[in-house]
């Protein structure tokens, strides 16, 4: 039974309608990163980064938004796959979770949650965030929740149960990421020798030559017909 570890990135959502990052369309596009990716951006000026992630939280729930056939084919693998399989996405989307993925990690946070600046507890939060929205449990106390979201700078999720799992892997995926930011891109180095690693992308990336095999196009063809692959033995 062997092991499979799938990374997935921006580019997986953007045939369902959600911009990725870099590029000329990116979601970056009109803002700085540093205004609205860093701890020092949220504390300079918090409605900027309110807004910019509420903006993103009202478009991921409109119906035109959906799960495209990469991330089903994705659920599907960790479904039908009879050894371990884990699943780190380093989107803040929830498109996995509604294709069916369970045996995942969103190892940059969650856009549907809020966090308790104070007690780090989450909330699941559908609506806008702002510096005035009340707190769930204190209702008098306003300011204290922030998006679930890991910022530049910040410790990315369940890091140690990722890197045990990447460096046990015998089949390693890397889906729709650029490969620029780590620790996420640093995750097929850790992998064993013997490890069959392929990469999904429309095209080269930073970190393409630490794979064995590239399934250059759209996600939502070569996933699909990987995961059949896969499947077949
Ligand atoms: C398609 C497609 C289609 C398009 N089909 N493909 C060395 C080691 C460790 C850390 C660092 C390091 N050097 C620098 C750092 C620090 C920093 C970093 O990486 N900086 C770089 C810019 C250099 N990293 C951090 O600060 C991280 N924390 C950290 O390192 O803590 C210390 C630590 C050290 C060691 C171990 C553990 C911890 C935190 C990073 C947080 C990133 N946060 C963001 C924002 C999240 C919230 C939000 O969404 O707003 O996460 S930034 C943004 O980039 C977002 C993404 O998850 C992330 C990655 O982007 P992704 O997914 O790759 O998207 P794109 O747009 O870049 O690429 C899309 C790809 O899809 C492209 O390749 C297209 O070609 C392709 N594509 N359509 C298939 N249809």
């Amino acid at each position: 039974m062997s092991n499979i570890v799938v990374l997935s990135g921006a580019g997986i959502s953007v045939e369902s309608g959600i911009p990725s990052f870099r590029g000329p369309d990116g979601l970056w596009e009109g803002h700085r990163v540093e205004d609205v990716a860093t701890p020092d951006g949220f504390a300079r000026n918090p409605d900027l980064v309110y807004e910019f992630y509420n903006q993103r939280r009202r478009a991921l729930q409109e119906y035109r938004i959906q799960p495209n056939p990469a991330h089903i084919a994705v659920a599907a693998l960790e479904h039908r796959w009879v050894g371990d399989f884990l699943l780190v996405t380093q989107n803040i989307d929830d498109l996995h979770q509604r294709a069916g993925s369970r045996q995942m990690i969103a190892m940059h946070g969650e856009l549907l949650a809020a966090r308790c600046l104070d007690t780090g507890r989450l909330y699941r939060w559908r609506g806008d965030l702002n510096a005035s929205s009340p707190h769930p449990d204190f209702p008098d106390r306003t300011g204290r929740l922030r998006p679930h979201v890991v910022w530049f700078g910040e410790m990315p999720l369940q890091m140690a149960k990722i890197e045990a799992a990447a460096r046990r892997a015998d089949v390693f995926i890397a889906i729709g990421t650029s490969g620029l930011v780590y620790p996420a891109a640093g995750l097929v180095a850790l992998t064993p020798q013997h490890c069959r690693r392929i990469e999904c992308n429309t095209e080269q990336t930073g970190i393409s030559d630490a794979f064995d095999e590239h399934r250059i196009g759209l996600s939502s063809q070569t996933v699909p017909q990987l995961v059949e692959e896969l499947l077949a033995g």
